[in-house]
């Protein structure tokens, strides 16, 4: 379904050129320093004077509705801030830096003729976090398990052909364009699975990164590298990695000289250590705050960052043994190190303490890392969420973890623990399909993770609203409406067909695409379900399981803990239960599990059903490019419904009250 040819005929996303009518239809000015205002905003102008590209805005006839005013200093501070004043209909936005005038350009390019038709007004706008950042998966060689972008779902890599960087980098310039328009101010171009041929960016190719970063530069948004731990060894020669090696230290030091004096605005490393196979400071005795103060230390005379992610767990785990808990493992290495991290050090930690399930409680290290920087990682590409054959709004997911407060009603979010210094990363689900994404409607999910990003606060169904206003500019009410149904629960639909309560996986392993019940149950990876023919769960409880409720703050360590007040929605992920209890709805383990995946299965129906009534209000080629996939996920959501049904009705002998399950 997906090709792996460089698609020169791109869809535009959420930037067609109608949706900038508005704004070229009155006219534009650009006010430099000096304060000679440029009329008529001409591409090549404001190149020059913003270090920005902003398409031509329309004929300037003396009267221009907006002006972008570029002020040394100004009225607001932060270098990506705004002020947006209106007056009688005519706009000034006015930042101290170009990236701040390009976010308060795209913020009046988003808001369309409602930015000039509203009240006289006088706003600042901030983003609430400095680190918005996309992470890559992408092999610069197709990698012969992975292929070439690790859990891309949208074709081969937009960086990366033929074993070494594009010739043709407009794709990435137009990558960068559409992040700027939703505040993404920076990127990793590399896997953090980082492979001899990746490894080699970092030293041979680091002209090649410098072209990357200047095609995403004019955009304000910075690149960063993932980086293998053992680079020491594996390009630079030494006989260690060890991170108080003297040598070690001096090689990173030296490499980061070399990369910040290729590309002066360069962000910073990424890395993926002691996880998966990947290396890293436990090989020598050291912690994970050894390794990442040791790249800090390269990083901080070029103002770089570290991200170090927390994703560190064994892989190589024996399913018999039940007192061994994944879910604990990102907690036990890291919370003891509070404290201990390098100012240039951002951890990076995934929402969930597993893998970016469908469903998992907040990751507790969110909330137990109070004197560290903290980066929330989310996974916009659809790993685990029907990789982008599956129509799955995620925005909704993820504004449930923005706005959880892990000390109860009173306490902080989640959002406030990552604003600040600290902010968010997330697995882009972009590639070199004409779609961007695979799946069209998937490019609402990219869309919600940049704005999300910037306001933790937005309601994810405004997201939509927004994108569809953007995406398809003018859209009929009926088309509204149809967008609306088809995405807004589209989260719990898949929630209702794959693994129930929280429990996880169930994926095949691999790919991780469709249905196997068993097939994580007796492998390594921690990732189980322990489904016998009483009952089905992990207990994680502190009274008689693994002890992870424990990494909770008050309230949630007791709410987690009693299966009086453990949501349904997690009840299997922290209680082993009998098929017969009974949940807060007031039906049964086993009857919910038959009820919610027929229930997953008819929405999935409606969502086709819809599509077809709105698909010809949208232009041809996206209408036939989501009919292909909607049809592909209701295959794929009635073969969970029966492998799912059919496994626990065998396994427990109880039969579906309603008679619609096979044996
Ligand atoms: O979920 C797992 C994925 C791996 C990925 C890993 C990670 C890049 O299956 O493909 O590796 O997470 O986050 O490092």
């Amino acid at each position: 379904m997906t090709t792996t040819l460089h698609a020169t005929d791109v869809h535009p996303a959420w930037l067609p050129d109608a949706a900038f009518e508005p704004v070229a239809r009155r006219g534009a000015v650009l006010v430099v320093p000096d304060g000679a205002a440029r009329a008529g905003v001409d591409t090549d102008e404001v190149l020059d004077a913003l270090g920005a590209e902003i398409d031509a805005l329309g004929p300037y006839d003396g009267e221009p509705a907006l002006l972008l005013e570029l002020s040394g200093g100004g009225p607001v501070e932060g270098e990506e801030s705004f002020r947006l004043r209106r007056e009688r209909g005519r706009l000034t936005v006015t930042a101290g830096s170009s990236r701040g005038l390009l976010h308060g350009f795209f913020h009046v390019v988003r808001l369309g003729d409602a930015a000039f038709t509203g009240p006289d007004a006088d706003e600042s706008h901030a983003p609430a976090a400095a680190l918005r950042m996309l992470d890559h998966w992408d092999n610069v060689d197709v990698h012969p398990v992975m292929g070439q972008v690790e859990r891309g779902y949208a074709g081969g890599s937009i960086f990366y052909a033929d074993g070494r960087v594009r010739e043709d980098l407009s794709r990435v310039r137009a990558y960068a364009r559409l992040l700027a328009a939703v505040g993404i101010d920076r990127v990793a171009i590399n896997n953090v699975n980082v492979h001899a041929r990746e490894a080699r960016l970092l030293t041979d190719d680091l002209g090649e990164v410098a072209r990357i970063a200047a095609a995403f530069r004019p955009y304000g948004v910075r690149v960063h590298l993932s980086v293998s731990f053992a680079a020491p060894m594996t390009v630079g020669g030494l006989e260690t990695s060890d991170p108080l090696d003297e040598d070690v230290r001096a090689w990173w030091r030296a490499a980061a000289d070399r990369v910040w004096e290729a590309i002066p605005d360069f962000g910073g490393f990424v890395v993926k250590a002691d996880s998966e196979g990947q290396p890293g400071p436990f090989a020598y005795g050291r912690d994970h705050a050894d390794g990442a103060n040791m790249l800090a230390e390269a990083v901080a005379p070029h103002g770089g960052l570290v991200h170090w992610r927390a994703f560190v767990y064994d892989h190589t785990q024996d399913w018999r043994d039940r007192s061994t808990d994944r879910a604990r493992a990102a907690y036990d290495h890291f919370a003891p190190l509070d404290g201990r991290f390098a100012a240039e050090v951002v951890l990076q930690v995934k929402h969930g303490p597993l893998d970016f399930q469908v469903r998992e409680p907040v990751s507790p290290v969110l909330a137990a890392m109070p004197a560290t920087r903290l980066a929330l990682e989310l996974q916009v590409t659809q790993e685990y969420t029907g990789q982008q054959k599956h129509a799955v709004y995620l925005g909704t997911a993820w504004s449930e973890v923005l706005r959880w407060r892990p000390w109860g009603d009173a306490g902080a979010s989640v959002a406030d623990v990552v604003a600040g210094a600290g902010g968010f990363a997330a697995v882009s689900n972009v590639g070199d399909d004409r779609f961007w994404t695979g799946h069209p409607l998937a490019q609402a999910n990219l869309y919600a993770y940049g704005r999300l990003a910037w306001d933790p606060a937005l309601d994810p169904v405004d997201i939509l609203d927004e994108w569809i206003d953007l995406t398809f500019p003018g859209a009929p009410d009926a088309l509204r409406a149809g967008l609306h149904l088809i995405l807004d629960d589209s989260w719990r639909t898949y929630e209702l067909y794959t693994a129930p309560l929280g429990v996880g996986f169930m994926v095949r392993p691999g790919h991780h695409y469709g249905p196997d019940v068993d097939g994580y149950e007796y492998t390594p990876w921690g990732t189980y379900h322990f489904a016998d023919r009483d009952g089905v769960g992990v207990d994680r409880t502190r009274a008689t399981g693994t002890g992870y409720t424990g990494q909770y703050p008050e309230p949630w360590r007791d709410v987690y803990e009693s299966l009086e007040t453990c949501p349904d929605e997690l009840l299997l992920f922290f209680h082993h239960v009998p098929y017969t209890h009974v949940l807060h709805s007031g039906t049964t383990v086993i009857q919910h599990v038959y009820d919610s995946r027929f229930e997953g299965v008819e929405r999935v129906e409606r969502m086709v059903r819809t599509w077809e009534s709105v698909a010809d209000l949208v232009p041809v080629d996206v209408a036939v490019r989501v009919r292909e996939r909607l049809a592909e996920q209701l295959r794929s959501a009635t073969e969970w419904r029966d492998q799912v049904s059919t496994y626990f009705l065998r396994k427990s002998g109880i039969p579906d009250e309603h008679g619609r399950t096979i044996y």
